[in-house]
């Protein structure tokens, strides 16, 4: 059986970009078709400047949400990451396995670190490291395919590496895992700024629909949106990044056969696009709000999913990160 490994960092409230870069395919396809496996990757979320009740009360409102977004555990694990000490046991063995010079190269460390930097704060020594930690997260558990938008494709490329480096220094001990990405929405851009990715952690928030905004408010920041100086609505990334963020959107809610470029032949105006799209963001995120509340009023039932799941995650994990430690030449405990 496929084995699947995926998570979400709890740096601010999920957006639209998580549920369809990531999370969509989770619910819909993933827990479906393999032994998939979800994570609330909290201890990334401490590799930026951060307040630890926020941390917590994020990482608790993350694992809720996607349980709301149609998680089921009965399908799949869900737990959170800082509950297996397996995660961090395996980043230091693939820390001796990668070089500085391939941490430096990742673009997410250079605009965050650049962040920070900007804002006047040290960058942190867990930033330049965090893409190991993640290779860490699905090693540990022998994952074949690592769903993710396309923010994410190039750690997944460095996990790959680091899985391949192991076993040809070591001996067998990892699968080597591929990214999966949606095929529409594997980028959702910044309603406000179409040239930068929507970022649930980006201090401007008029171009970010999150899951848990009201109808109005989504309906507002939709029909806010930046468009281009044109007037036709044409499906062109570089030329016309607004209207083609939106036509994606679009496409995305109305499922995988729908094509942004097929739906831009149907609109004459940017404001009926606009009104679409709205509607169809409001259409599928009710629900997930819905259940959110549902959620909330039983704590207990969360718990008892994350409970469950990190006990089923450690006994997978365990194995694997034992062998690895054998493998690189570590006396194994008695
Ligand atoms: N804008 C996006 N479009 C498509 N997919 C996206 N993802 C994130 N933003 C978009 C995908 O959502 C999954 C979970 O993301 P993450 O929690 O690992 O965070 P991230 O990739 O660093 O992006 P965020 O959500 O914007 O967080 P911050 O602002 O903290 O960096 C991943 O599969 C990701 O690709």
């Amino acid at each position: 059986m496929t084995r699947i490994f995926s998570g979400v960092k709890p740096t601010g409230h999920l957006t639209l970009g998580n549920h369809l870069g990531a999370v969509r395919q989770w619910v819909e396809t993933d827990q479906h078709r393999g032994d998939a496996i979800f994570c609330v990757v909290d201890l990334h979320a401490l590799t930026v400047e951060h307040d630890p009740a926020r941390v917590r009360r994020l990482s608790r409102q993350a694992a809720t949400l996607l349980l709301a977004a149609g998680l089921d555990p009965e399908r799949c694990t869900l737990f959170v990451q800082s509950h297996v000490d397996e995660h961090t046991r395996l980043a230091y063995i693939l820390e001796c396995t990668a070089t500085d010079g391939e941490m430096r190269r990742m673009i997410q460390y250079k605009e965050k670190a650049a962040r920070e930097r900007a804002v006047g704060g040290g960058v942190r020594l867990s930033l330049l490291t965090y893409p190991v930690l993640m290779a860490a997260d699905i090693l540990a558990y022998g994952a074949d395919e690592v769903p993710v938008g396309e923010d994410q494709a190039q750690h997944v490329e460095l996990t790959r590496d680091l899985a391949a480096r192991f076993n040809q220094r070591y001996g067998h001990t990892f699968t080597v895992p591929r990214a999966v990405l949606p095929t529409v929405a594997a980028r959702v851009m910044d309603l406000q700024d179409p040239t930068s990715k929507m970022g649930k952690s980006h201090a401007e928030t008029s171009g970010i629909v999150y899951l848990l905004d009201e109808a109005e408010v989504v309906r507002k920041k939709i029909m806010r949106a930046v468009t281009d100086s044109g007037s036709e609505v044409v499906y062109d990334r570089e030329a016309q990044p607004g209207v083609a963020n939106l036509l994606e959107i679009l496409a995305a809610c109305r499922g995988d056969a729908c094509k942004p470029a097929d739906l831009a032949a149907n609109y004459s105006s940017y404001g009926a696009l606009k009104k679409d799209t709205a509607d169809a963001v409001v259409e599928l995120l009710r629900p997930v709000r819905e259940r959110h509340a549902e959620l909330c009023a039983d704590p207990g039932h969360v718990d008892e999913v994350l409970r469950a799941g990190a006990e089923r995650a450690r006994g997978l994990a365990r194995p694997t990160v034992d062998d690895a430690y054998r493998a690189i030449g570590l006396l194994p405990a008695v």
